[in-house]
């Protein structure tokens, strides 16, 4: 079975963290969609570490991480992440394997984002310009490139017959881009030779392989549920499936073989980038959280837009993904607040409904909030389920009872050493 850890929200909820807490439950940790656009931070031993493209289990000792087909791989973030790594003499010849299927990001195609982008003007997606979009639109128009195609002598061919055709749309969006391609293509061609000395997979059958051999496999999401190409607030989205779903066709894993589907939300709501977010403060309260939460992106920067939990739109992904266990994240940036609001409906068209319409924006929902007690006490050196405060109880059983699922962890802090098992 591939036990599969999800994002509900839109991103950032602190999966890195939680695959890092759990890796020493499981011999293989994989990576099945999204890329560099990915930002997973992980802390212990009084360091940071944020990971792009590399599965969240790089640090332990036994683990495997694959880079399964459904990833878009930048060979020069790729590089820069390996290189990061090398000061922890980590061994990522022997832990980090790669399928051959995965698409490669090529400099034009982060010119096509900044582009594409660019050309939206206030419209634009909010897109992390790491080139997302237009690799995943090259996959599915089927002019990718792929790991695999680095085995053959003609790849280099291939990529420049890509580049030119790039270059001619970048040409047609008719915006100011800077770029000196020679420049970015060096700086390529030095990750794809870096990436060549990894090992490439058919990742499929490594996977399909190891189940076999009875091994613990965990399928590592990145961004969230709410950024789904399909299920998520398009068009301001990301370019795969985010959900459980994507799991499958991301690493090639049969719908009978999905095991336990755990969710990770935080105990409020956070996006970065544009489009919808009907809980979204802007006020003190909203302020509060991101300063406390730190919310900043991990791989851009950009501060995070903040907000009360959503659980009409946590209800919709839990379903979605047939979540079996949660796990609240940051909790403790909620202690000192005196009340604690959860959406728990929207007012839509003069009606009360407790579902996601087709459309979210501002003008169109407006949410319903039940306040909760809040707690002051702080959590962060808190280690057991008995030391959290009454109130905080009272949240979590509110929220199992609305959701139907148990919360298993509460983290109270960014370490791995402050997570409360329940
Ligand atoms: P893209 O780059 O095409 O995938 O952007 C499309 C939308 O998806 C959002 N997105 C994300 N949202 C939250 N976190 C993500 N990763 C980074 C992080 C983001 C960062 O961990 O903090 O550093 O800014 C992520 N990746 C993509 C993006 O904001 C667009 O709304
Ligand atoms: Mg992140």
């Amino acid at each position: 079975m591939v036990d599969l850890l999800l994002g509900l929200q839109w991103g950032d909820e602190g999966k890195g963290k939680i695959v890092d807490v759990l890796t020493k439950d499981y011999d293989i940790i994989a990576r099945f969609q999204g890329g560099p656009n990915a930002g997973h931070t992980l802390e212990f031993d009084g360091i940071k570490h944020v990971l792009h493209t590399i599965p969240s289990g790089i640090f332990h000792k036994n683990a495997i991480n694959v880079v399964g087909n459904g990833v878009v791989i930048d060979p020069v973030i790729f590089k820069k992440e390996l290189d990061n790594l090398n000061q922890f003499s980590i061994d990522y010849i022997a832990k980090l394997l790669i399928s051959r299927k995965a698409h490669l990001i090529l400099p034009t195609h982060r010119l096509l984002d900044a582009a594409s982008e660019t050309a939206k003007g206030k419209a634009k997606i909010g897109s992390t310009l790491k080139g997302i979009g237009p690799t995943y639109m090259d996959k599915t128009g089927r002019n990718g490139m792929r790991v695999g195609d680095l085995e053959f002598t003609d790849w280099k061919e291939k990529y420049r017959a890509l580049a030119d055709k790039h270059e001619a749309m970048i040409a047609y969006y008719n915006v100011d881009i800077q770029y000196n391609l020679p420049e970015l293509e060096t700086e390529f061609f030095e990750g794809v030779e870096t990436l060549k000395k990894l090992t490439f997979i058919d990742s499929e059958q490594y996977i399909f392989d190891a189940m076999a051999a009875g091994k613990k496999i965990l399928a590592e999401g990145a961004q969230g549920s709410l950024l789904d190409i399909d299920f998520g607030t398009y068009p301001f989205v990301t370019s795969s499936n985010t959900t459980a779903a994507g799991a499958c066709t991301g690493l090639g894993v049969a719908p009978g073989k999905i095991g336990d589907v755990l969710g990770i939300f935080k105990a409020y709501t956070t996006r970065v980038g544009s489009g919808p977010f009907p809980t979204e403060l802007f006020d003190q309260d909203g302020e509060t959280m991101g300063r406390v939460g730190n919310e900043f992106g991990a791989t851009t920067g950009r501060p995070r837009r903040c907000g009360w939990l959503d659980l009409v739109a946590l209800k919709y992904a839990v379903q979605i993904n047939g979540v079996t266990e949660l796990m609240m994240m940051k909790a403790d940036v909620l202690s000192g607040f005196d009340t604690i609001k959860v959406c728990t409906a929207y007012h839509y068209k003069g009606e009360e409904i407790a579902h996601l319409p087709y459309n979210i924006e501002a003008e169109n929902v407006t949410p319903i909030y039940k306040e909760l007690k809040g707690w002051s006490a702080d959590l962060t050196k808190m280690t057991k389920a008995e030391e959290l405060p009454a109130a905080l109880n009272e949240y979590i059983a509110y929220l199992e009872q609305e959701l139907n699922v148990p919360i298993k962890i509460v983290s109270v802090g960014p370490d791995r050493l402050q997570t409360i098992l329940r």
